[in-house]
């Protein structure tokens, strides 16, 4: 029967989900698994690797399957604003901006397709645009892992912030994109779910500068970072 299923779901639509955490229980019979990504109506494959009793025993079964059929209280799909998050705080980003402003009546000056690469890499190294250039940004996830686009302000240091501010949004960090609410982010994708893309809208900033593109996925930010020139 799961391998029927499991035919079904590679045929159709196959995703990644990610274990943000997991907490084995005092008596080490049981673990709970805090889950990003799960989807209503799918299938989700469990498949535990490398576990051993104290003993050294392997698992006989290390293979599970469980369909999401609802969620109790809770939301599935983050909307794009006023959200709550998993503590209580009322998620706002407005700087994330997927639908065209509707004064652009000439549309986007510039348009850019960008990519990832294996290895935790963005394709490009640097764009230039002009100052208060209207700006198309798609970014298409060609990996197999979660990827988001953040665009902050000049300086290296500020990178290495960012950085450590979506890290520390801990159990938030999902709902929020793992983009932190700050006044160095400038504009952002959401998370993007790898063989998907996100386009984003913005202007481009009025003070030239060497602003940063990065990915703030917990780990990547390092060196998913390029630049975006403005001249
Ligand atoms: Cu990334």
């Amino acid at each position: 029967m799961s391998e029927k299923v499991h035919f079904y779901l590679t045929t159709y639509s196959q995703e990644k989900v990610m274990v943000h955490e997991a907490t084995v229980a005092a008596d080490g019979l049981s673990v709970k698994l805090l889950i990003h990504g799960m989807k209503l109506g799918f299938i989700h494959q469990l498949k535990v690797m490398d576990i051993t009793t104290t003993a050294g025993e392997s698992l006989l079964h290390n293979t599970g399957y469980y369909t999401l059929n609802e969620v109790p209280g809770g939301v599935l799909k983050s909307p794009q604003m006023h959200k709550m998050s998993k503590t209580g705080n009322i998620i706002d980003q407005p700087k994330r901006t997927n639908e065209m402003p509707l004064n652009w009546s000439n549309g986007p000056k510039l348009k850019f397709d960008i990519g990832t690469v294996p290895g935790l890499k963005f394709d490009f190294k640097e764009i230039k645009v002009k100052r208060r250039q209207r700006i198309q940004f798609t970014l298409n996830n060609n990996d197999d892992m979660l990827h988001n686009l953040v665009i902050i302000k000049p300086g290296a240091e500020n990178a290495d912030k960012v950085g450590q501010m979506a890290l520390e949004l801990g159990l938030d960090g999902p709902d929020m994109n793992f983009v932190p609410a700050s006044d160095l982010v400038l504009f952002h994708t959401g998370i993007v779910q790898p063989e998907t893309s996100e386009t984003i809208y913005f202007s481009a900033p009025k003070e030239p500068g060497e602003y940063w593109v990065l990915c703030t996925f917990p780990g990547h930010s390092y060196t998913m970072r390029a630049k975006l020139i403005v001249e």
